[in-house]
């Protein structure tokens, strides 16, 4: 038997290890990582062995256009052609358009950097919209906007086993980035100094030199602090910052009020531990910082991450060897990102400025934004009020929030009010039960996708090891239908969708960069040739081409321009919630939502968790596996847990993962508005004051038993037909 390697890049999460495909007599026998690949190395998980084969050969999956029958969430649907799809979508978003304007239509997709980001966007701006949501207000969204605004847009790549000193914040690289993972054990290996600030004890804290238990939602004072460590101790890198920054003055002013006393006491960090960290990161060098998830989505998300690029451009750990690199890019591919920006795919300013959001948010939604999405709960709001003006239609790609965003009651109410809702998906989510056409998308092995990839960096490609199963489409290939549909009605206000094809649009990313996808699909990779210090060329991508320790920009609209602390909400809360709930710890098994019906994935976590200390447990009195409701002030629901008596959470923290939904128990909601954490969480106020992030993180919660009776049945997957 002739087995035939297939080298890919695994997209079941944001990681993207390279992958080898193992085919025989046209089956998929074995997923495994790829060693050659320059980012990965070999790393790979269990998600990666087991779900793309489980979710191509999935009995839930649509595999023919779908239209709904009966009212919305009955689940009665009629299987109809792509022509018939098309043509009938097509005709009732040129009737919303007719009636309230190409604004009234909007998107919603997980992220810019996938195929189906562009797909989206480029299909809205065709209609005239400038209106569609991403995920990374919930996200990195807090990250990004602040990379744009001080220049320091840097991640550690695979400089990470070269480092001396590895700062981590907020981030579990065990739970989330096998690859992160590999490399900060190897940087460890090799004798470098790793501190880590979490409130939780995780894997890679447990393997830390200095483990600061912070409390939540104060990573800003403790990045102050360590700054006035290094002013007051004249540790900085004097020759990078004299040359390559900006404001420096300004936010040595700032960081006297952080002396580490203060920091102590905002943080609960011992001074002296705050100091010991400063010290080893200013002088054990070659130093990288990863910032996680743990800062951003809250409500001073920007100035949190702002404050930790200070104290990386500080230490001049940047673009070195054995730092954080800047983003590398591969001279002439056109990557999904820089389309989205480009001019000549984008709307007139006049549109752009209607965005939702963008009046509020300008540096989040605006024609000048990071993001150029409309913000979320806004435009969810809009769908449900009519102001500031009517939402009537949603496409939604690649993203199921009913059971990702914050307060799924009301992403519900918005779904059930619109005129037409269309999800593209390749598993029926509770999105898609609220869905008038259901397309049915292709998986991981039935695709192709160019990306950069900035671990290697490299071109990282994906490439179909098999045929399409039914008459699934990609991406591409269903915007530009629907395109098509809207073109031979005279419905397309522009033409900002110019690919046929999934292929023709990898042909388009390609056709400058001096490779072939036929000779990119032969390693699978194409590495990016690259040089530290790049920033000699061009400088940084900020007005003053500096790093902006105090950036223009923000001083420009109104805003305190250094970065700065404010106490999370939580330290307010009413009285009865005396506890802090941390969300979105990551789990081996799932990605967000997904692979909730894969039996692999169900036996290794069968329901959502609340850790919660032992003794807070016994004072709460609560036993291991004990179901308990979490409430938080100002959510209208509250959410079923099942208790994890650990003490890597302290006393006063609670901490449980997202995404929950039983595909086996009834539709349309399939348990999320019991099970899911999100119920029980507002999508905000309060708002980051920048970019408008929702605290779906940290807030203040209440736990109490649940009765018995309370606990629905979960009837288990393998029972499934
Ligand atoms: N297996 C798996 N991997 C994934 C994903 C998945 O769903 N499953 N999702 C991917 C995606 S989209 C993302 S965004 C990443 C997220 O991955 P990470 O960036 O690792 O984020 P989390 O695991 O959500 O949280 C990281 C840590 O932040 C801590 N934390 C919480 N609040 C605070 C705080 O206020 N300060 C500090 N310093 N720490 C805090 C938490 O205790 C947690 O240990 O994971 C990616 N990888
Ligand atoms: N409370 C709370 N809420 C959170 C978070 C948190 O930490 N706490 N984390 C947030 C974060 S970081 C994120 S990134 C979001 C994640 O939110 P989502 O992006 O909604 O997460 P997934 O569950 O991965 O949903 C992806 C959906 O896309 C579909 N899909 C997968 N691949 C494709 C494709 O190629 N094309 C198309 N058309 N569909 C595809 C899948 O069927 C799946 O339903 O959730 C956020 N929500
Ligand atoms: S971490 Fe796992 S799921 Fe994510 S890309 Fe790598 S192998 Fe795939
Ligand atoms: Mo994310």
């Amino acid at each position: 038997m002739t087995t035939k390697i297939i080298p890919t890049t695994c997209r079941e999460c944001s990681v993207r290890c390279g992958a080898l495909i193992y085919l025989e007599n046209g089956r998929v026998v074995r997923i495994t990582g790829n060693p050659d690949h320059p980012g990965s190395r070999g790393a790979f998980c269990i998600k990666g062995a087991n779900a793309p084969v489980t979710a191509r050969e999935h009995g839930d999956r649509p595999l023919h256009p779908l239209c709904r029958l009966g009212n919305r969430g009955e689940g009665e649907w009629r299987q109809i052609s792509w022509d018939e799809a098309f043509d009938a979508m097509a005709e009732r978003l040129g009737k919303i358009k007719a009636e309230y304007g190409a604004t009234a239509i909007a998107g919603a997709v997980s992220n810019h950097f996938v195929s189906r980001g562009v797909a989206m966007t480029q299909l809205l701006r065709s209609i005239g919209s400038p209106n569609y949501m991403i995920n990374q207000d919930l996200c990195q969204g807090c990250r990004y906007t602040a990379a744009m605004l001080t220049g320091v847009g840097a991640q550690p790549g695979n400089e990470l086993p070269k480092a001396r000193c590895v700062l981590v914040i907020g981030k579990s690289p065990s739970d989330s980035s096998v690859v992160q993972w590999m490399h900060i054990k190897q940087a460890k290996k090799a004798g470098a100094q790793i501190i880590v600030a979490d409130p939780r004890r995780t894997q890679i804290a447990r393997m830390a030199d200095q483990w600061l238990r912070l409390k939540p939602g104060t990573d800003a004072a403790l990045a102050l602090s360590m700054i006035h460590v290094i002013f007051s101790e004249d540790l900085q890198d004097h020759e990078f910052v004299r040359n390559w920054c900006t404001g420096t003055e300004r936010l040595r002013e700032r960081a006297t009020q952080y002396p580490p006393s203060v920091g102590s006491a905002i943080t609960g960090v011992p001074a002296e531990v705050i100091a010991k960290a400063a010290r080893t990161f200013a002088t054990m060098k070659p130093g990288c910082l990863i910032l996680g998830h743990g800062i951003d989505a809250q409500a001073n998300g920007v100035k949190t991450a702002m404050s930790f690029h200070a104290l990386l451009a500080l230490t001049g750990n940047l673009d070195r060897e054995g730092t954080n690199r800047l983003p590398k890019q591969q001279s002439g591919f056109r990557d999904y990102f820089s389309i989205i920006n480009d001019p000549a795919f984008r709307l007139p300013e006049d549109i752009e400025r209607k965005i939702i959001g963008g009046q509020q948010y300008p540096l989040w939604s605006g024609p000048d934004s990071w993001s150029k999405s409309s913000h979320n709960p806004s435009l969810l709001r809009a769908v449900l009020t009519g102001r500031p003006y009517p939402v009537k239609g949603l496409y939604v790609s690649g993203v199921n929030i009913v059971c990702t965003y914050p307060d799924i009651q009301s992403t519900i109410a918005a779904l059930r009010k619109l005129d037409l809702l269309i999800v593209a998906t390749d598993h029926v989510t509770p999105t898609a039960e609220l869905a008038d056409f259901v397309l049915p998308k292709t998986t991981l092995l039935e695709e192709e996708d160019v990306s950069v990839d900035q671990s290697g960096p490299c071109l990282a490609v994906v490439q179909r090891a098999l045929p399409p199963k039914g008459e699934a489409k990609s991406d591409i290939d269903i915007a530009a239908g629907i395109v098509n549909a809207l073109r031979k009605k005279g419905l397309l206000e522009f033409d900002l969708f110019p690919w046929k094809s999934h292929l023709d649009f990898i042909d388009f990313q390609l056709k400058d960069s001096g490779s072939s996808f036929d000779e990119l699909c032969v390693k699978g990779y194409r590495p990016i040739a690259m040089d530290y210090e790049e920033y000699r060329k061009e400088g940084f991508k900020t007005p003053s081409r500096k790093i902006e320790l105090c950036p223009e920009r923000l001083e420009k609209i109104g805003y305190d321009p250094l970065p700065g602390y404010s106490p999370p909400t939580y330290s307010k809360p009413p009285a009865e919630f005396d506890l802090v709930l941390l969300t979105g710890i990551r789990s081996m098994a799932y990605h967000h939502s997904r692979f909730r019906n894969h039996v692999w994935a169900r036996k290794l976590q069968d329901a959502p968790e609340l850790r919660i200390n032992p003794k807070t447990a016994e004072r709460c009195n609560i036993g291991q596996d004990d179901w308990m409701w979490v409430s938080t002030p100002g959510a209208e629901g509250r959410a079923l847990l099942r208790a994890w008596i650990t003490d890597e959470v302290p006393e006063d923290v609670v901490a449980t993962g997202m995404g929950w939904w039983y595909p086996e128990i009834q539709g349309p909601d399939h348990g999320a508005l019991t099970f899911n954490i999100d119920v029980a969480i507002p999508y905000g106020p309060p708002w980051d004051p920048i970019s408008g992030s929702a605290e779906a993180r940290n807030t203040a919660c209440r736990i109490t038993r649940a009765e018995p009776g309370e606990v629905p049945g979960i009837p288990g997957i393998a029972q499934e037909k």
